[in-house]
């Protein structure tokens, strides 16, 4: 049926396990299950960072508890193989841009723990000076343009920036990371109608966690298959297992390559998890813990990578204890730094302020 039909990226090998629709594309009927070995070192990289992003978020979960960060908090806990995947597909330039689930976009795009930590605990050597907290982080210098807390703004502001790389000719990409919620927003739409339009290189990268805070896809979407979003807008798309970091890193290089090719926007619903509930608040009585555990035990990202590393003799279990123990010593520090730097100067409520 044509309204089934999902482009596909010229330049994509067609994995035998996916539907084909007679005309080389993907229905998007099934999801991708094309996961070439990463390599050794990427793999040993992908351990590591989502690694870092886990115990960066088990040490902010402790510190909120502990009255040391305030206001909103959303962790990230069970995504890590989406950002570390599509990070290793990206080159210097491309950009990313989120919503306020970002603390592990943040490190995977190369922002300094301390940072990042010292933001959350609100201390003046935070990223905005201890003064935008965990939903409002910035760094130009590593291409990270936040952290919103609009559901849905940072869709438009995605666009935007792949409008100023096509407008440059700078051949850079936008990496648009948006919840299964936010896929529901008007705003997303009329930005797929001008990236499509334009041929914008932007990804858009839908973070499908089955949830969006107490409300379940299904409850909330006339079509859960949110990766033929697109479809009225010509603009491919795809689901993609978020928990396996090859699948993710492999649609990952297609989409990048497509984009960066001139062929405008396209789609990746990652099929993903979210552990912790959605905020720090959230009491969690529309999931039961079965549900969590289940998915905990037979599909957690880095669990995966680590069984990998082991079966192949890649790493054997001292030298992932030790990459566990740098990892938990970076995070420490982390934590210490942002623990005792100092507040913001009373003086400075009224500066970065746009009135
Ligand atoms: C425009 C707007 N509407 C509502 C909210 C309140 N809100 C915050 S997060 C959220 C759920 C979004 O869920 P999803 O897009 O799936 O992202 P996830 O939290 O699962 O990462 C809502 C409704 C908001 N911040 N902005
Ligand atoms: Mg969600």
């Amino acid at each position: 049926m044509a309204l089934a039909q999902n482009k596909k990226p010229a330049s994509a090998p067609a994995p035998k396990s996916r539907v084909e629709t007679g005309n080389g594309r993907p229905s998007g009927k099934e999801v991708r299950d094309t996961r070439p070995d990463l390599g050794l070192d990427a793999e040993l990289r992908v351990y590591r960072d989502m690694l870092m992003i886990r115990r960066f978020e088990e040490k902010a979960g402790q510190l909120y508890g502990m009255g040391l960060i305030g206001g909103f908090c959303h962790l990230y806990i069970g995504q890590e193989a989406v950002v570390v995947g599509m990070q290793l597909a990206l080159k210097p330039g491309d950009q990313v841009i989120t919503g306020y689930r970002d603390h592990g976009h943040m490190l995977a795009c190369g922002m300094d723990p301390k940072g990042v930590m010292a933001e959350l605990t609100g201390r003046r050597s935070g990223y905005s000076k201890g003064k935008g907290g965990s939903m409002h982080m910035f760094s130009v210098e590593k291409n990270f343009y936040g952290g919103h807390g609009i559901v849905g703004a940072q869709v438009s502001l995605g666009t935007g920036l792949a409008f100023a790389n096509r407008y440059r000719r700078n051949g850079n990409v936008c990496l648009t990371y948006f919840g299964d919620g936010a896929a529901n927003q008007g705003q997303a739409y009329e930005s797929f109608n001008m990236a499509e339009l334009w041929k914008l290189p932007v990804v858009y990268i839908i973070e499908n966690n089955r949830y969006a805070m107490g409300t379940a896809v299904t409850r909330a979407s006339a079509q859960a298959n949110l990766s033929k979003r697109g479809l009225s807008f010509n603009i491919p798309g795809e689901q993609v297992d978020g928990m396996d970091v090859r699948a993710v890193n492999a649609a990952g290089e297609q989409a990048v390559k497509w984009c960066r090719d001139g062929n405008g926007p396209i789609i990746l619903e990652m099929m993903t998890y979210r552990y912790r509930g959605h905020s720090m608040s959230d009491p969690a009585k529309y999931r039961s813990r079965e549900e969590v555990e289940k998915i905990r035990t037979e599909r957690d990202p880095i669990e995966q990578v680590r069984v990998r590393l082991l079966a192949t003799n890649r790493a054997n279990e001292d030298e992932l204890k030790r990459t566990d123990a740098e990892v938990r010593r970076i995070v420490n520090e982390a934590a210490e730094f942002a623990t005792h730097e100092p507040e913001p100067d009373p003086a400075e409520l009224w500066t970065d302020v746009v009135r």
